[in-house]
């Protein structure tokens, strides 16, 4: 049923924030989701919240995803999260990966983020997840 619906391409922003360079993971996210039909927008590197807030308004995506290896966060996550509810856009999908420890996932779950890809997530399984919040979430927006 929800194949009949009138789809436009799910919109991501990818986006590395602070100082971590590791750039082989949102790489490999930014080509799957690509080949998977997405249209994907990557910031680049050394971003802060507000940049990458404000990108994401800008360029109207339905999901945020960051991809965060050197350990910033616990700190850079949950700001993210408050600006986009402070800017009106918690409807965004607020997306993690990367080196995020067992530990620290609840705190950033209840902080806004949707969900966490870690360390040696296959790619199917993240296109199957989009893939279903998405079709979830237009069915929701049909009158
Ligand atoms: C390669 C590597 C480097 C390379 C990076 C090269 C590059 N251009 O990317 C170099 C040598 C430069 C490097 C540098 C450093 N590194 Co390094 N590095 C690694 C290493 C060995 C592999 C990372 C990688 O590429 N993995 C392969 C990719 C495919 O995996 P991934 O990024 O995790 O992505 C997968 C998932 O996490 C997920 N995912 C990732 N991002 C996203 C985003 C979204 C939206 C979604 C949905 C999913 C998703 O999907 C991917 C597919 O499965 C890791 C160890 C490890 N096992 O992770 C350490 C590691 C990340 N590095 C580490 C450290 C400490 C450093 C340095 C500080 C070392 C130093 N003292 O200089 C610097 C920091 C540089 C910086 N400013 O950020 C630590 C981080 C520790 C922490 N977080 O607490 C690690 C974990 C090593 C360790 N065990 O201590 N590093």
């Amino acid at each position: 049923m929800l194949d009949d619906l009138p789809q436009r391409p799910l919109r991501v922003l990818l986006a590395k924030l602070g100082m971590d360079t590791h750039t082989v993971g949102v790489t490999i996210i930014a080509h799957a989701l690509r080949e998977a039909g997405m249209e994907v927008i990557f910031t680049g590197l050394k971003q802060t919240p507000e940049m990458v807030c404000a990108a994401a308004i800008q360029e109207d995506v339905d999901v945020v995803g960051i991809s965060t290896l050197s350990a910033g966060h616990t700190r850079h996550l949950p700001k993210l999260a408050r600006l986009l509810r402070e800017a009106g856009a918690e409807d965004k999908l607020l997306l993690a990966g990367g080196v995020i420890p067992q530990e620290d996932q609840p705190m950033l779950l209840e902080a806004g983020v949707g969900k966490i890809f870690t360390m040696g997530a296959d790619t199917r399984d993240i296109v199957t997840y989009l893939k279903a919040w998405w079709a979830e979430r237009q069915a929701a927006e049909v009158p």
